[in-house]
């Protein structure tokens, strides 16, 4: 497409293209030529050139800033509120801030307005008219901040063109008027027989599910074989309902919430949601594509990166090793928004950073901001600091189109825009649907306590359907009774759904069954030695000609070397970890890690991915290996943990069948994805059935290096561990590190459950945790590891010390430790499940016992201490006294000097071994008693 030759430019450089023109007319490029052409310019040039021809130049110049101006500013005056607010308008969009007249503009030529409209318009004034029907009527175009010229030409033309105004005849209109109806009547029904239920009803936007209509089957009609839909509550049933085809009758049944005994599957942790958050799928393609929507929490925008991370999954083909193919048009994602939370959620922010990102774009998200121009009860001016409530995705190069929800053809020519320029970049686009909302918050709710005015207006405002089924009548398309039979016919259709409902039987939780229990500890997961020699050789041999930084060199040497005595412990964890994924792949099964600088590894411990010291060629031994039968994508993160963690939850959920990992930078970061892990890992399955397998990996660990950088804050998830349904590890060894990951990929399809990996930093090459290869050869991960050295001692022991992580090994090294024969130290690796059985098996082996000590390194309302104390009281019974041995209670997570740690650390490990310093008399700010258990049990 051409514009006007001269959009933006000064006048002083039109006069000199004139004069060129003048001496050659080949010498200026064709749209110029063109303009001048047509131009005549005054009687002045010939007595006095140079004024007469700058005169006129000023109104060329004026006539084309003027086109400009419309093209960046038009959207500011076009009329998207259906509840009639004046546009703000912009001084720019009249002539007379560029210095002309509509006369000037109607004696020069169209040509200097270009694009389509000027094809058909006999003069710049025509031009400007036809330009400002396209850009200030009800539709606002706002893409003035796409910076790459192909697609801001791309996005120019097609909305001048009116190409992607769908020609609708008239069976069309019937349809779109039927679908209207359909969407209205729907509301209107459950209005009438559930009178103040919430439904967070869609009337004011109720376009949203013909554009969703349009959205899915243009994509379908560009190969897309699955649509995913994030959404929150504002109109999901009725998405429910039209989109996803939930049948009326649970959507009725949901309404009457019966309490059946035969549902109710409380031994399996069920505990259900409220019916505006649940998911579905489409069983049957609509518009030959499946569609899916996940759960949704309350907590909004929340399912942004989720659905992000399901579309990537659906659309990566992992089957084949090494890196995985994309192919993103086979997916569409689609995220409803609320104009309030829109721009109010950070995790929006999160999660369109991670757009256009190796790893994790989608070939593009379409958004709708759902616009209704309330949030709860705030408006527009308390709820946002941008113009607009689309204001966050200019900084994302998103092009954004703001569009009456009135207007059903605008509405639907926004949508096709929308999956056009998807398909044609690949990229995210934002449809700004701007309506209002009918009722309250809820139905339940008073909206004109706060805003009386506007519910004046909506009071009085006639419906989508209303309006629309006016201009078909007016212009014969069809009678007022054909539009009446429609609202009859919709009507009947739910009446009779109602009649004839069986709530109980209507009535479908989404119940994931159990798996077998004890599967996971049965799981065999050594390997043969011949195979992880092979496997270990393949991954230590590089392409020709690569060369590694030099001091890298000798630790491939001893990787090299590893597995050549089988009896040496020498296995560090990251050579234990690199050897489970190879092992892994090579089962077949597809491995995604990803996380902040995860290539190399916070502590410089992975190196994953090495770069060519010569020539900074990437080489990824994991993708490179033969033995692999799936691929394996490691990505650094964007430094993000909500958007992220939610991505690759949503990733996980939709390729259950991959391994997918998640690494913090350091464990306490974890919290800044609370939302994701409280909404959807932990209680996911409780809620909706959902059965993740996300692998959490999480350095921890007090080592003196201050408050931030010690816990991964193991308390929270344990306080959210209930029943079965996270994996909490804190282990201590490489060999239980690879038997535990390798036991987590058997087990994705068979006892699916979140893992949680409490990581070590310092003691990642600490000789105390490596393992020899024999260790990797047999076995299986272990719960809870005895201590080893008590043996035929066992008699004599009168403590056991039961601990986790790595103040084992602070305990280990201790100069006490060879007094101290009468204390074991048993590990427990698995702090959730409760492995019960073996711990009562290890206690059993102790029967002299004159207590039994939880000792931890964290404070002590942090850690496990007070998820074990009531399962190791139930446990240990009236054996013995239970006993606390760790810092005390404490608001923050650890010392902020190093040497005072250690004071502690050194502390904690001696009041362990000894046993005549009864722990109730310790420094106080150590250990305290368990305070039920001083005296006797309970
Ligand atoms: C993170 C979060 N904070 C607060 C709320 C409570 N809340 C529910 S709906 C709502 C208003 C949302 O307004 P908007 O985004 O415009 O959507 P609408 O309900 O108007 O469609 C609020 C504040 C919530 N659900 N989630």
């Amino acid at each position: 497409m051409t514009l006007g030759p001269f959009g933006g430019v000064n006048a002083g450089y039109v006069v000199e293209l004139y004069e060129r023109y003048r001496q050659n007319p080949e010498s200026v490029d064709p749209a110029t030529r063109e303009v001048f052409e047509q131009w005549t310019p005054t009687d002045a040039i010939a007595s006095d050139r140079g004024r007469g021809v700058q005169a006129d130049v000023h109104q060329i110049v004026g006539a084309a800033n003027l086109a400009d101006s419309i093209r960046r500013y038009g959207h500011l005056a076009a009329r998207v509120d259906p509840l009639g607010s004046e546009p703000i308008g912009d001084p720019s969009l009249s002539p007379r801030a560029h210095g002309i007249t509509d006369d000037d503009l109607k004696a020069l030529p169209a040509a200097l307005v270009g694009g389509p409209v000027a094809e058909s318009s006999s003069n710049a004034y025509d031009a400007i008219e036809k330009l400002r029907r396209v850009y200030c009527s009800t539709t606002g175009f706002d893409y003035a901040h796409i910076f790459v010229p192909e697609e801001r030409e791309w996005l120019r033309y097609a909305a001048e063109s009116g190409r992607f105004l769908p020609p609708m005849d008239r069976e069309g209109m019937e349809m779109l008027l039927d679908r209207i109806t359909e969407v209205e009547v729907f509301e209107r029904f459950l209005h009438r027989t559930f009178p103040g239920k919430t439904r967070f009803s869609i009337e004011g936007v109720d376009m949203l599910v013909p554009i969703l209509d349009e959205l899915i089957s243009g994509a379908a009609n560009q190969g897309a074989r699955h649509t995913i839909i994030g959404m929150a509550h504002r109109g999901r049933l009725n998405v429910l309902a039209h989109i996803l085809e939930k049948p009326y009758a649970q959507i009725l049944a949901e309404f009457k919430d019966p309490v059946a005994a035969r549902t109710l599957r409380i031994d399996l942790g069920w505990m259900g949601d409220v019916k505006y958050h649940a998911g579905a799928r489409t069983s049957v393609p609509v518009g030959q594509t499946y569609v899916t929507m996940p759960p949704n929490p309350s907590h909004l925008e929340a399912v942004n990166p989720v659905v992000a991370g399901m579309a990537r999954a659906s659309g990566t083909i992992a089957t084949r090793p090494g890196a995985p193919a994309f192919e993103g048009a086979s997916t569409l994602p689609v995220l409803i928004h609320g104009d309030a939370a829109f721009p109010g959620q950070g995790i929006v922010a999160e999660t369109l950073n991670l757009s256009r990102l190796a790893g994790y774009d989608t070939a593009g998200t379409i958004h709708i901001i759902a616009n209704n121009q309330l949030g709860f009860t705030a408006t527009p001016d308390e709820s946002y600091s941008t113009s607009y409530a689309s204001g966050l995705a200019r900084g994302f190069k998103i092009p954004i189109v703001h569009v009456n929800a009135d207007d059903p053809i605008a509405c639907l020519e926004a949508a096709r825009l929308a999956w056009e320029y998807r398909a044609r970049f690949g990229l995210d686009f934002l449809i700004d649907l701007i309506g209002y909302r009918r009722y309250g918050h809820n139905e339940g709710d008073e909206p004109a306590f706060t805003q009386p005015l506007m519910y004046k207006k909506v009071g009085a405002h006639p419906t989508v359907r209303e309006l629309f089924s006016q201009v078909l009548i007016d212009n014969g398309t069809i009678t007022a009774e054909a539009a009446d039979l429609l609202v009859k016919k919709h009507f009947t259709v739910l009446e009779q759904a109602f009649a004839s409902l069986k709530p109980e039987e209507d009535f479908r939780p989404p119940v994931s069954e159990p798996a077998p229990p004890g599967v996971a500890a049965r799981t065999e997961t050594g390997v043969p030695l011949d195979t992880l020699r092979s496997i270990n050789k393949a991954l230590m041999t590089p392409p020709a000609g690569f060369t590694f930084h030099k001091k890298l060199e000798r630790g491939r040497e001893r990787r090299a070397a590893l597995l050549r005595n089988p009896a040496e412990r020498n296995i560090d964890w990251s050579a234990a970890e690199e050897l489970a994924c190879a092992t892994i792949l090579a089962d077949g099964i597809p491995i995604r890690l990803t996380g902040e600088d995860v290539e190399r590894g916070t502590f410089s411990q992975r190196h994953a991915v090495f770069h060519d010291a010569e020539n900074g060629k990437r080489y990824v031994p994991l993708q490179a290996f033969p033995q692999a039968r799936a691929s394996f994508e490691i990505h650094n993160s964007p430094l993000s943990e909500a958007g992220c963690v939610g991505f690759e939850f949503g990733y996980n959920i939709q390729e259950p069948d991959r391994l997918v990992i998640w690494e913090a930078q350091y464990g306490d970061f974890i919290n800044g994805a609370q939302i994701i892990l409280d909404q959807f890992v932990t209680s996911g399955c409780s809620k909706w059935g959902l059965q993740p397998s996300l692998v959490f990996l999480l350095p921890h660990g007090h080592e003196g290096q201050g408050p931030e950088h010690s816990s991964a804050r193991p308390e929270r998830l344990l306080q959210a561990a209930a029943g079965i349904n996270l994996r909490l590890v804190n282990c201590t060894t490489a060999a239980q590190y690879f038997h535990l990951l390798r036991r987590q990929a058997a087990l994705l399809r068979s006892d699916p459950l979140p893992l949680f990996v409490l990581t070590p930093k310092s003691l990642l090459r600490n000789p105390a945790i490596a393992s020899t290869a024999q260790e990797l050869v047999e076995g299986r991960f272990s719960s809870v590891l005895d201590d080893g050295d008590v043996g035929v001692r066992a008699r004599g022991v009168k403590r056991v010390v039961l601990c986790s992580g790595k103040v084992y090994v602070d305990l280990m090294t201790s100069e006490r430790r060879h007094a101290a024969s009468d204390v074991a130290v048993v590990r427990v690796e698995q702090l959730a499940p409760f492995p019960v059985v073996a711990l009562q098996e290890v206690l059993d082996g102790y029967p002299s016992l004159r207590d039994v000590v939880w000792l931890q390194e964290e404070p002590e309302n942090m850690g496990a201490w007070e998820y074990m104390r009531p399962l190791l009281e139930e446990l240990i019974a009236d054996r013995c006294p239970l006993r606390y041995i760790g810092r005390a209670r404490s608001a923050s997570p650890s010392e902020g000097s190093s040497a005072w740690h250690q004071l502690n650390q050194r502390a904690i490990v001696e009041r362990a071994f000894d046993l005549d310093s009864h722990p109730a008399e310790s420094p106080k700010v150590l250990s305290k008693p368990a305070r039920s258990l001083t005296g006797s049990k309970r």
